[in-house]
């Protein structure tokens, strides 16, 4: 290989090392709770990464096709060079997609998203694989196709034993990361039950209303990834009160009981989440906003809704306008179960037409105020007017 193939892959393998931590920080859980904050250093990185790493792909291509004729005759080399710069750029795209938050028209159950994790759990076996054995014919300069040159015995045999170990622990990871991404879809039992945690004790229940039960949306499609940036607050139905408060005339503080005296309507609606991920087809049961602001009474001078989370630190804001679409409400139901509080419980906003992180969980107060107001995520970086763009 010449040195600068060599260089060239060094700095490869360099950000494809950054890719793949910071990817499995942006997928694990843990860092989708407390320590969100990390998280977002970890998104910033991996679109850094995969920035260089979209470009590195180029100079590939171009040495493939330099190369293709020396390859002839060799056809699993082409064939497995070709596999590799298409996976590579599948994972770009995939990327790109994701950053821009366009996703795949079209196309239920395949999002970019959905790709980009199903192409990774090829991709990181695959690069397990070249890592451990590329790394061996590095030290000892021998062909990269396995041709030995002049290995006899023992070393041969240390070859073929470190080639099986090395397809094993890529066979043993693609099957991990296969059961991690692809196969935590909840499809088994209809229902929120048993899937997310509940810590609420709330009494009474909430009583589901007709199209609640069964769901008229024939129950959600996909799994929800439990954000927070705050640990999950429990609450209780004694401990809990619901206030409408700031410019209006009647503010209101709601006991659980009188919050579940007012009229609930059901709707059916896809849920997103900006970082990529949907849910389709969620019933969902609460209390247009609408009707909550018609009982307190507007003030002229009120322009803008601010809602609070039970969790004392996110926000988000809609304009008035916004918030009097009739779609906007505060849930409580999901497919007629009580919304646990893993999701939001006991009651969740909802914007169905603005990403997810629009609709503020464990809602428990709503502010009238005059001036806009930047929530949580809303003051790092993403858009006030959070309209879902697919
Ligand atoms: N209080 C609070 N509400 C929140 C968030 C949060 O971290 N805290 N995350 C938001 C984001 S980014 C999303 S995608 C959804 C996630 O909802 P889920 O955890 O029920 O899937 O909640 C939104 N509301
Ligand atoms: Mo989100």
């Amino acid at each position: 290989m010449n040195k600068k193939i060599v260089d060239l892959h060094f700095l490869h393998s360099l950000v494809t090392l950054g890719l793949i931590l910071t990817g499995l920080i942006l997928y694990s859980q843990f860092f989708r709770g407390i320590l969100s904050a990390l998280r977002d250093y970890a998104r910033d990185l991996h679109i850094f990464a995969g920035v260089l790493f979209s470009l590195t792909i180029v100079p590939y291509c171009v040495i493939l096709a330099k190369t293709w004729g020396k390859l002839s005759g060799q056809f699993n080399r082409r064939l497995l060079n070709l596999a590799a710069i298409s996976l590579a750029a599948g994972i770009a795209l995939t990327g790109i997609l994701l950053f821009t938050h366009t996703d795949l028209q079209n196309s239920p159950g395949i999002s970019a998203l959905s790709l980009h994790r199903m192409l990774v759990v090829i991709g990181i076996p695959a690069v397990l694989y070249h890592a451990v054995t590329g790394w061996f014919s590095i030290t000892r300069p021998t062909g990269m196709d396995g041709s030995d040159s002049g290995d006899k015995g023992f070393i041969s045999s240390r070859r073929v034993f470190i080639r099986w170990t090395a397809s094993a622990g890529a066979l043993f990871s693609g099957l991990v990361l296969a059961k991690w991404f692809l196969f935590n879809q909840d499809t088994t039992l209809p229902g929120v039950k048993g899937k997310y945690k509940d810590c609420n004790q709330m009494d009474p229940q909430p009583m589901p209303s007709l199209g609640s039960v069964p769901p008229i949306g024939g129950g959600y499609q996909g799994r929800f990834e439990v954000f927070t940036v705050t640990p999950i607050p429990c609450t209780t139905s004694a401990g809990w009160q619901f206030r409408v408060f700031g410019l209006v005339d009647n503010p209101l503080t709601l006991t659980w009981e009188k919050f579940l005296d007012i009229p609930r309507q059901v709707q059916v609606n896809d849920f997103y989440c900006i970082t990529g991920w949907t849910v389709t087809h969620c019933t969902f049961e609460g209390i247009p906003l609408s009707r909550l602001l018609a009982l307190v009474g507007l003030q002229p001078t009120a322009q803008y809704v601010k809602f609070y989370s039970g969790d004392g630190v996110y926000t988000s804001a809609l304009s008035l306008k916004q918030a009097l679409m009739n779609d906007v409400m505060v849930a409580v139901l999901i497919d007629g179960e009580p919304i646990p509080s893993d999701l939001g419980g006991p009651a969740r906003l909802l914007i169905p037409q603005m990403y997810a992180y629009k609709g503020v969980k464990w809602l428990n107060a709503i502010e009238l105020i005059q001036e806009p107001h930047i929530g949580y995520w809303e003051s790092r970086g993403y858009e006030n007017d959070a309209w879902v763009k697919r």
